[in-house]
């Protein structure tokens, strides 16, 4: 039975859905900072919760008595920049609350890293799992301590904490909001709305993405896997592919030929993206948990761009 927080974010939306078809909906209790409006999730077995209200947390934790926290609840790279002090109150608040909740409970615990855990003095090219992580964003300060809590939590009180570093992550579901890589979300949705897209995020600036299934999938396969395998906890490399503007554009227009890519860069994002890896080696989550993603950028575009069609 597992409780996740943050459920109408980005990935806590579509992990919502993929947990529930999975698990059966009385074993998943999504709870977010409002009620939901989607359709899918409209109905249901729902919270309202602010993770930074430990009482309420509890509360709602005696009476569905989940064995799974998944921990999703979280500002992005972007808005922390705008408001550090309230990313730090909400992203180490709540992760605290959500740490505490599975050592007195007993609980498995996820919650997901990011490449923003790196910063400028780590190895942009074939990051590896084990690497110097000096984040120059409040987001990855956030991201780094987290990942040392979720080890500590692991090691000091036997809770089986797991997490993965997710790269950029596109879906057409729920568009993302206040990150930096969420140009290559939007791109797809102004290529079907207005055959074109200005990109905040300049050409040949790489960075790793992945489809949101494949970032779904990655979530349930390290929590199924069998934890003596781990050599590893928090996190593990995940990515399926190291992409820029032009790259999403040039395959954006094998489907819509006359698309047109320009750039307005935006000296914020930007920054945060040079701070971050090219390419990162995710070797690691094949070894220990079989990490497979199935969607390459081909794959991707063609099944975003069909997706957003029939949402039109
Ligand atoms: C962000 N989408 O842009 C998130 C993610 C790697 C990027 O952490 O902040």
């Amino acid at each position: 039975r597992i409780i996740i927080t943050g459920a109408l974010g980005q990935i806590g939306t579509e992990l919502t859905l993929k947990l529930r078809e999975k698990y059966g909906e009385e074993n998943v209790l999504p709870t977010d900072i409002k009620e939901p409006e989607d359709e899918q999730l409209k109905g249901k077995p729902f919270e309202i919760l602010d993770v930074r209200d430990m009482d309420r947390l509890v509360e709602i934790a005696r009476d569905f008595k989940p064995d799974t926290i998944m921990h999703m609840a979280a500002l992005l790279s972007a808005t922390c920049e705008k408001n550090p002090q309230l990313a730090w109150d909400i992203n180490m608040g709540g992760l605290v609350n959500a740490l505490e909740l599975a050592r007195e409970s007993g609980l498995k615990f996820f919650t997901p890293s990011s490449i923003g855990a790196f910063g400028p003095s780590t190895p942009k090219e074939n990051t590896p799992q084990v690497t110097v992580q000096r984040p120059t964003t409040m987001y990855g300060v956030n991201k780094v301590a987290g990942e040392l809590l979720c080890d500590y939590y692991f090691e000091k009180f036997g809770v089986d904490t797991r997490g993965v570093r997710f790269p950029g992550l596109i879906s057409h579901v729920k568009e993302p909001g206040g990150g930096t890589t969420d140009y290559a979300v939007e791109i797809y949705f102004e290529a079907i709305r207005n055959g074109r897209y200005t990109s905040y995020i300049d050409k040949d600036t790489n960075m790793d993405m992945m489809y949101m299934d494949d970032a779904v999938d990655a979530i349930i396969d390290l929590m199924e896997a069998d934890g003596a395998r781990l050599e590893d906890r928090n996190a593990f490399n995940v990515t399926a592919m190291s992409i820029n503007p032009g790259m999403v554009a040039n395959e954006i227009r094998k489907h819509i030929p006359e698309f047109e890519l320009d750039y307005d860069v935006d000296p914020v994002r930007q920054g945060i993206a040079e701070s971050w890896p090219n390419a990162i080696d995710a070797s690691q989550a094949v070894r220990q948990w079989d990490f497979e993603p199935k969607y390459n950028l081909a794959r991707m575009t063609e099944v975003m761009l069909e997706a957003i069609r029939n949402k039109a």
